[in-house]
């Protein structure tokens, strides 16, 4: 999925609906030119949640235009439908969210089929015994700190021991899939939630966007 970061280091994947639209050339150089390992795209269709997000166009020029590689995030129902759209679009990961598919492990099936890597996201009222069957199918696993559809939410703190259920099953599994945190990735967040073992993030208004300088801003998160 990334382009820069080594075995041990975090994904920082800024969330692209946060980004600059008056300015999307610009703001995606200069966040890819500070360290992105990767873009975060969320498509929102109305209907899943209660708002609309990128569409396919947006998503095909970010794809062929990032130089890094992008996720889609599909808030969506029946994902399914849509899965070799982005592929063809250029996405690296796509997202499904389970409870939006009636027939998840065969959508995470054909996103393989693809040459796609395939991810479930997971809402905060999602329980990990209702996932755990599909973990062997995840290329990554994307936990949902907030309810899906909107930046600037505050981190539900009884996700967290879901959290450390999926990072314990993923290190059972031979470490199948990676854990990526999606809400609120505020500073304080990211150094919780590395502690337990997350991999990677997405950068909303929490921890990036309205933060000042891209670069520095990135390199105080890297570290942490
Ligand atoms: C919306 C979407 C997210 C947001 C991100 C915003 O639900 O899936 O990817 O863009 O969570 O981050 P923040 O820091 O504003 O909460
Ligand atoms: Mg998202």
């Amino acid at each position: 999925m990334t382009a820069t970061a080594t075995a041990n280091s975090k994904l920082l994947l800024p969330s692209m609906m946060c980004a600059d639209f008056g300015h999307l050339a610009d703001d995606t150089a200069a966040l890819v030119a500070a360290g992105a390992d990767g873009l975060h795209l969320d498509l929102m269709d109305g209907t899943y949640v209660p708002n609309y997000g990128m569409g396919l166009q947006d998503i095909e020029w970010l794809c062929a235009n990032a130089g890094v590689p992008c996720d889609v995030h599909m808030m969506a129902m029946d994902p399914g439908r849509y899965v070799e759209k982005f592929a063809k679009a250029g996405a690296k990961v796509i997202y499904v969210h389970p409870e939006a598919d009636v027939h998840v492990a065969r959508t995470l099936a054909a996103i393989k089929a693809l040459g796609v890597k395939a991810g479930i996201a997971i809402n905060p009222g999602t329980s990990f015994a209702a996932v755990e069957p599909i973990l062997p199918l995840c290329d990554y696993v994307l936990v949902m700190t907030v309810n899906p559809g909107f930046a600037g939410q505050k981190w539900l703190d009884f996700v967290n021991p879901k959290i450390d259920q999926l990072v314990e099953a993923s290190h059972k599994n031979g470490n199948n899939y990676e854990v990526i945190v999606d809400g609120n990735c505020s500073a304080e967040r990211i150094a919780q939630a590395s502690a337990m073992g997350v991999k990677g993030f997405v950068l909303g208004t929490a921890g990036l966007f309205g933060h000042g300088d891209y670069a520095e801003s990135m390199q105080k998160l890297r570290a942490l």
